[in-house]
């Protein structure tokens, strides 16, 4: 274990020797860079938070404390959750219009910082279980918690930003995946299909229903167009803290079982991927990427189980509904 290191030498290993950082693979099968795919830029120092923005507990630390928390929400924590929720709907949209060719990921951060703490919010990634940045920002082949850098946007790109709010002791949790100027064919349809993943899976949120109702409707949609639904990431409970033991699987397991129940509030998040469903992880140990390189999409709302269905938390507008094309002919 003594010649493991992170940080690749000066002079790089040719192809078929020994990789760097001692993990006993051929240099090609392990660190060399893939033409094509993304590449780790610099990260910037943390961000700070005015000291009259109220924080998560886990703000100073890093350390997230899981504590007991009904999963049934009470009338109050729910209205507190729309607020929320619509406020990291706009702040979603905004963060949005901003992508563009040229920009760098750690410039979207800093605006989503903005963003939030204008609106009095703390955006919660930032420091939780030590992540460094505001915002989410997953570029192609990233699935998930691409960590904001130096990299540029360039136009062809697809990314994911994955924006999350705490506001009044609650938090509200929505992504979405947008195009870096224009976007080839493949890209869009992985996009637009994601999207409708995301609502199949919303709208298979009916009381009394288990759980894996959600994940069936998402894998039967993705399996219809020979996609693959990642499994590694899940949904989750949300409320007064970011993450709670409600489980949302994105794809079929009769062992989701739980009954949904008014009140209850969680996120629906589907990873769709052009090729595997497999991912492996970078060395930040944040960074989750498709094991065969190949492009993945992903959108999330926070949902409300309701007395007869659902309420979108994140909704509000600008954001896709049940009227999308895919469901206009029903
Ligand atoms: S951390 N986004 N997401 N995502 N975490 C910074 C930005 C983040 C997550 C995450 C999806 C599902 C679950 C989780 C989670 C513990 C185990 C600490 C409760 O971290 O469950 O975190
Ligand atoms: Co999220
Ligand atoms: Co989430």
């Amino acid at each position: 274990m003594s010649s493991v290191t992170n940080t690749p030498p000066k002079v790089l290993p040719a192809a078929g020797d020994g990789c760097w950082c001692g993990s006993g693979r051929k240099y090609k099968r392990c660190h060399k860079p893939v033409d094509g795919r993304v590449l780790p830029g610099v990260v910037s120092p943390m961000r700070s938070v005015p000291a009259h923005i109220v924080r998560p507990p886990y703000a100073e630390t890093g350390k997230v404390k899981r504590a007991p928390e009904s999963a049934v929400k009470s009338p109050d924590v729910i209205e507190r959750m729309r607020v929320t929720g619509a406020m990291a709907a706009e702040v979603l949209r905004m963060a949005g219009e901003f992508v563009k060719p040229g920009i760098t990921t750690d410039e979207i951060d800093a605006y989503v910082h903005q963003l939030c703490i204008e609106r009095d919010a703390y955006p919660s990634p930032l420091n939780y279980s030590g992540y460094p940045k505001s915002v989410c920002t997953s570029v192609n082949e990233v699935i998930c918690h691409g960590i904001p850098d130096s990299r540029v946007l360039e136009d062809g790109d697809i990314i994911n930003l994955d924006v999350t709010c705490y506001f009044k002791g609650v938090h509200g949790d929505t992504n979405a995946t947008f195009a870096v100027g224009e976007i080839d064919e493949e890209s869009r349809h992985l996009i637009d299909v994601t999207e409708e993943c995301m609502w199949r899976g919303i709208e298979a949120v009916v009381p009394g229903r288990p759980l894996s109702d959600i994940g069936k409707a998402i894998e039967v949609r993705a399996k219809q167009d020979k996609l693959g639904v990642v499994r590694a990431f899940i949904g989750h409970g949300i409320g007064e803290q970011f993450h709670t033991d409600i489980q949302v699987l994105h794809y079929y397991d009769p062992r989701n079982n739980m009954i949904m129940r008014p009140g209850m509030t969680f996120t629906i998040e589907p990873m769709i991927t052009l090729g595997t469903w497999q991912h492996r992880m970078w060395d930040d140990e944040w960074t989750a990427v498709t094991a065969d390189g190949k492009r993945t999409a992903q959108f999330e709302h926070t949902v409300l189980v309701t007395d007869s269905g659902y309420e979108v938390l994140t909704g509000g507008p600008g954001a896709a509904s049940p009227a999308a094309p895919w469901n206009r002919n029903k």
